[in-house]
C-alpha cells in the first residue's frame, strides 16, 4: 500500500480527538504550558499527543533535540507522544501537514492533540485553524497585546493566557486586552477568558485546563464544532482537488502540445495568464 491508500483506509476512524491550538511570541512559555497541559490530562487518564510545529525554522533537529528537553520533569509520559515538525518537513505547506499529521494521531486514539505554533504570523494562523480551540500565549511587558491585535491572530484566538505572570506587568497587559477586546465588534469575542498563568512554576494550569474544557463543551453543544471540523474538511477537500486537477490538466495539455505555443504567447506577453488559463480550457474540449 502507498502512503495515500494508507491514509484513505486510517481516516475513517478520525474525528473523535479534540484539538487544542497553542500559540504566541518566540520564548512566551508555550511548550513549557502545553507540557503541563499534557501532563494535567494526562493525569486524568486521556491520551495525549503533541504537534510542536515551527514555520520558521529550516530544520527539524534543534526542534527534536528541544523535545528531547521537554517532559523531563515528568514520570508519566506513557500517555503522551510528541511529533515535532518544521518547514523543510513539509512539501505542500505546512498547514495541510500538519492536518494529515493530527489526523493519524486522531484516528490512533488520542483523546487531545495539542498543536503548539511558534510566532504571530500568516504561517500561524494558518495552522491554528485546524485547531478547534485556539489559545494565544502572551507574556507581559513584551507589547504583546498591541502586537497580537495587528497579526489578526487575536481573531481566531478562544482563549488568552497571560504566562509568565511572575513577571511585571501581568495585570497592565491584562488590562489591554480587557481595552482590546471590549473594542471588539463581535459581542462573542468580549467574553474571551484571560488567565494568570506561571506555567514553569504550574501556576493556573489546572484553571487553562477547565477553561477549554468548557469552552470545547461549549463548540460543541452550540454545533460550532461541526461547523469548524466541516469547515477544515472543505478546506482540504477544496486543496486536494486543485492540485489533481492542475496536475491532470498540465498532464493532457502537455499530451496535446498546446501547452508550449501558449507559453509562448504568454511569454510575449501577447496572452495574459488568465487568457492562457481559458485557451488551454478550449483546448481540451
Ligand atoms: N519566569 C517564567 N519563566 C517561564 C514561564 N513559563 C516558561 N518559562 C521559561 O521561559 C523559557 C521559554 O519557555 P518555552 O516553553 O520553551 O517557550 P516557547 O514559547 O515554547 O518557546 P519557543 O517554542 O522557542 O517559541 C524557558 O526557560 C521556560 O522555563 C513562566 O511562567 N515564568
Ligand atoms: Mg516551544
Amino acid at each position: 500500500l502507498e502512503g495515500r491508500e494508507i491514509f484513505d483506509l486510517i481516516f475513517p476512524h478520525s474525528g473523535k480527538a479534540s484539538l487544542f491550538g497553542f500559540t504566541g511570541a518566540p520564548g512566551a512559555g508555550k511548550s513549557t504550558l502545553v507540557d503541563r497541559v499534557a501532563l494535567k490530562l494526562s493525569s486524568q487518564g486521556k491520551k495525549i499527543a503533541i504537534i510542536a510545529v515551527d514555520p520558521s525554522s529550516p530544520f527539524s533537529g534543534g526542534a527534536i533535540l528541544g523535545d528531547r528537553i521537554r517532559m523531563s520533569e515528568s514520570s508519566d509520559t506513557e500517555r503522551i507522544f510528541i511529533r515535532s515538525m518544521a518547514s523543510r518537513s513539509a512539501l505542500g505547506g505546512l498547514a495541510p501537514k500538519t492536518a494529515e499529521v493530527a489526523c493519524l494521531l486522531d484516528a490512533a486514539g488520542y483523546d487531545f492533540i495539542l498543536i503548539e505554533t511558534v510566532g504571530v504570523g500568516q504561517a500561524e494562523v494558518e495552522i491554528m485553524r485546524l485547531a478547534d480551540i485556539v489559545t494565544l500565549v502572551m507574556v507581559p511587558g513584551m507589547g504583546d497585546g498591541v502586537q497580537a491585535l495587528k497579526a489578526g491572530i487575536i481573531e481566531i484566538a478562544d482563549v488568552f493566557v497571560i504566562n509568565k505572570s511572575d513577571y511585571d506587568g501581568a495585570d497592565r497587559l491584562k488590562k489591554e486586552l480587557l481595552m482590546a477586546i471590549s473594542l471588539a465588534s463581535d459581542k462573542k469575542r468580549q467574553n474571551i477568558p484571560i488567565i494568570n498563568a506561571i506555567a514553569s512554576q504550574n501556576k493556573g494550569i489546572e484553571e487553562v485546563v477547565e477553561v477549554l474544557s468548557r469552552r470545547f463543551d461549549e463548540l460543541k453543544s452550540t454545533g460550532e464544532l461541526i461547523q469548524k471540523k466541516q469547515n477544515v474538511l472543505q478546506q482540504s477537500f477544496k486543496r486536494e482537488l486543485s492540485s489533481v486537477l492542475l496536475q491532470e490538466i498540465l498532464t493532457k495539455a502537455a499530451k496535446s502540445g498546446k501547452i508550449e505555443e501558449l507559453m509562448k504567447m504568454l511569454y510575449s506577453r501577447k496572452y495574459s495568464p488568465r487568457k492562457v488559463v481559458e485557451e488551454v480550457l478550449a483546448s481540451l474540449k
